[in-house]
Parts: C-alpha cells; sequence; structure tokens
C-alpha cells in the first residue's frame, strides 16, 4: 500500500501540501480539479498544473478523487453519448499525465448523507454523524440547510450549490429508475470507457453508497458483497474495480468487512480506512480511526488488506475536528494525520509479523 492524504486544491482546502508532506510515511496525495463540473472534460493543461504544484511540493499524484459523472449517465439518457466521450477524454488526458487511478461514484442525486456536521463527542471533539430518524424527518430540498451552518465555511463534496438547486428536479428524474436500471447504466458506462482504461492502465474505483442502503427513495447499488460481486462480474475488466471505503460499507452492520476485502482480490484500487462509532444500528458517528474509539476492528481490516496483496493508495478518511481546527468537515489536518500515522503503524506490525513466519 501507498500511504495518501486527500487535498481539494489550494483555493478550496485549509489543509496546505507542505503540511501534507510532513505527515510521516506520506507521499503521495489524491486530489482533483475541484472546481470542475460533472460532464466537463478536464484539459491535459490543466491537470499538468496541479501534478506540477503537487509534485513543487515533493509529493506526487497517487490519483483523482473523484471525477464525477454526470446524473444523465446515471439515468442513462440519450445525452450520456456526449457525456461518456467527454469523461473519456478526461481519462485519456490523464493517462497522458500518468495518472491510473480514479475515484467515482455511482449515487443518484447525493453523495455521501450525514445529519450533522459537528456532533460534540464527550473528548470535546466534533464528528459527522448519521441518525437515521433525522433523516427521516428531513426533506430532501432542506437536508443541506439543517446542517449549513456546520461546514466552517467550506464547499462540501458532493454538495455544490448548483447541484442543491435542482434537486427536486432530479428526484423527478428518478421516480421510476429502479436498482436494475442503475446497475444497467452502469454497465453501459463502463463498457465504454474500458478500452481507454485499458490503453491507459488506469483503475477505475467505485466507492461506495454512503450510508449503504437507499436514502429519500433514491436507488442505491453499491452497498454490499453480492452487489459488488455481480459488478464487478458484469464487466469483468480488472480495471473496473472498487474503493474500498470501511466507514461507508461498514454503516450497515451486515457487512462483514474483512470478509468483503477478501472476497475482492485483485479489485481493489483504493482504501479508504476509517472507524465509525454506532450509537445503535440508526444512529453512528465518525469515530477516531483507533479500534478501541469506534466499532470496528481496525487491526482485521488492515489485515485483510495486507493478506490480499493490495498495493494501492490507501487514505485515512474522515478525521474528528479537534485541536480547535477550523476545516471542511471530515478533512482537517490534524486527526486524519493521527489516522494515517495509527495505519501506518498497524501495516508495519502485521507486515514484520507475517515476515517474521
Ligand atoms: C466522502 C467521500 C466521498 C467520495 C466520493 C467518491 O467524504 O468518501 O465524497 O469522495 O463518493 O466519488
Ligand atoms: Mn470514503
Amino acid at each position: 500500500m501507498e500511504m495518501t492524504l486527500r487535498w481539494y486544491g489550494k483555493d478550496f482546502d485549509t489543509v496546505t501540501l507542505e503540511q501534507i508532506r510532513q505527515i510521516p510515511g506520506v507521499k503521495g496525495v489524491i486530489t482533483t480539479l475541484y472546481d470542475t463540473k460533472p460532464g466537463e472534460v478536464w484539459s491535459r493543461e490543466r491537470i499538468k498544473a496541479m501534478k506540477a504544484e503537487v509534485e513543487a511540493a515533493g509529493l506526487h499524484v497517487a490519483g483523482i478523487e473523484s471525477v464525477n459523472i454526470h446524473e444523465d449517465i446515471k439515468l442513462g439518457k440519450p445525452s450520456r453519448e456526449q457525456l461518456i466521450d467527454n469523461y473519456i477524454e478526461t481519462l485519456t488526458n490523464l493517462g497522458e499525465e500518468d495518472i491510473h487511478m480514479v475515484c467515482y461514484n455511482f449515487m443518484p442525486v447525493f453523495d455521501w448523507t450525514r445529519t450533522e456536521l459537528a456532533r460534540k463527542r464527550p473528548d470535546g471533539s466534533t464528528v459527522l454523524a448519521y441518525n437515521q430518524a433525522a433523516v427521516d424527518a428531513l426533506v430532501p430540498e432542506k437536508m443541506f440547510d439543517s446542517i449549513a451552518g456546520d461546514t466552517n465555511g467550506s464547499l462540501m463534496p458532493g454538495w455544490e450549490p448548483d447541484r442543491l438547486a435542482h434537486v427536486k428536479e432530479l428526484f423527478d428524474e428518478y421516480k421510476d429508475i429502479t436498482d436494475e436500471d442503475l446497475f444497467e447504466n452502469l454497465k453501459y458506462f463502463l463498457e465504454r470507457i474500458m478500452p481507454v482504461c485499458d490503453k491507459y492502465d488506469i483503475n477505475m474505483a467505485i466507492h461506495p453508497d454512503d450510508p449503504a442502503w437507499p436514502v429519500f427513495g433514491l436507488p442505491r447499488i453499491i452497498i454490499n458483497k453480492e452487489n459488488i460481486q455481480r459488478m464487478m462480474k458484469m464487466v469483468d475488466n480488472p480495471h473496473n474495480g472498487v474503493t474500498f471505503c470501511s466507514g461507508s460499507y461498514g454503516t450497515n452492520l451486515e457487512n462483514d468487512l474483512p470478509d468483503m476485502i477478501r472476497s475482492l482480490k485483485g479489485r481493489i484500487h483504493f482504501a479508504h480506512v476509517r472507524n465509525l462509532k454506532f450509537n445503535s444500528k440508526d444512529d453512528f458517528e465518525e469515530a477516531a480511526h483507533l479500534s478501541s474509539d469506534g466499532s470496528f476492528d481496525m487491526y482485521e481490516i488492515v489485515k485483510a488488506l495486507y493478506d490480499i496483496g493490495f498495493t494501492g493508495p490507501i487514505r485515512p478518511d474522515h478525521g474528528r475536528m479537534i485541536w480547535g481546527e477550523k476545516a471542511m468537515p471530515g478533512y482537517g489536518l490534524y486527526d486524519r494525520a493521527l489516522g494515517a500515522a495509527y495505519i501506518n503503524g498497524l501495516w508495519e506490525a502485521i507486515e514484520k509479523n507475517a515476515k517474521r513466519g
């Protein structure tokens, strides 16, 4: 594995590349062109400039999170042809610039869903949290309003203002879309992009739906072992792979995370490692990475990644807000740096132990 940190670019991130470089063991960043819109072609020049900036700080671009998918592709509308052509052009430009991992998701309308961005924990830190009763009480169009005061001034990924402005229309468009339709549309998209992925050796890494069940009646398919196996088989190309995100698959306590990891040998191209603390099955919060702070056995998760010979980029996922930091919720420096150090420690111990036999 290669330890990395997500970075949104200097115009959007409170964390600097210089700070990231001082986290022990972090040599790569996972970044994006945060101001591009789904469907837009990423120009070669902009990708080149992004790479140069990262490299000037002594780091390298280990992959992209995300190149977002336009809703019309997920909906299977005729306009998808042009939009997929554009996606292929973006992948070509990334490939020409020697970037080989792209994370994306196929969630209708919303990316991740949380009901609180700053829930206070007993130690005084604040974390993102999810409560099912709170979701059930919300009107989807108003979802962001209830948490907007806690963003620390950041633009939240998946909650871009022009997307939010059209939430109602989008809901109407998804009215008749079933899980089967969504699988079909994903298959169509993947079949079209696989040739360019083969040509440039680009690993596509689908991010799971978060939480791993339908919210607001929208279909959601990347949620469990069965569905992800179906996806791997329906386009059986090693470049069609996954982002294994423990915090997203882990929202459903029925998902056996180490077992899922083992079943995806060779197809995990990117790993997000984080812990959740469940207060009940309908209420969880994003704990510190340490096993004892949450509900997951982080040793078993990292061990499973080690055992399948995972070599891709890995990153600590959302961190708590600690030590007075003001940053995008989930994406401060301090707790993610602690997470990286912890995962590195687990990995070193597992590796040394395995080599000792
Ligand atoms: C949440 C992230 C997601 C993820 C996208 C990938 O913080 O894990 O927003 O980046 O779903 O496309
Ligand atoms: Mn994730």
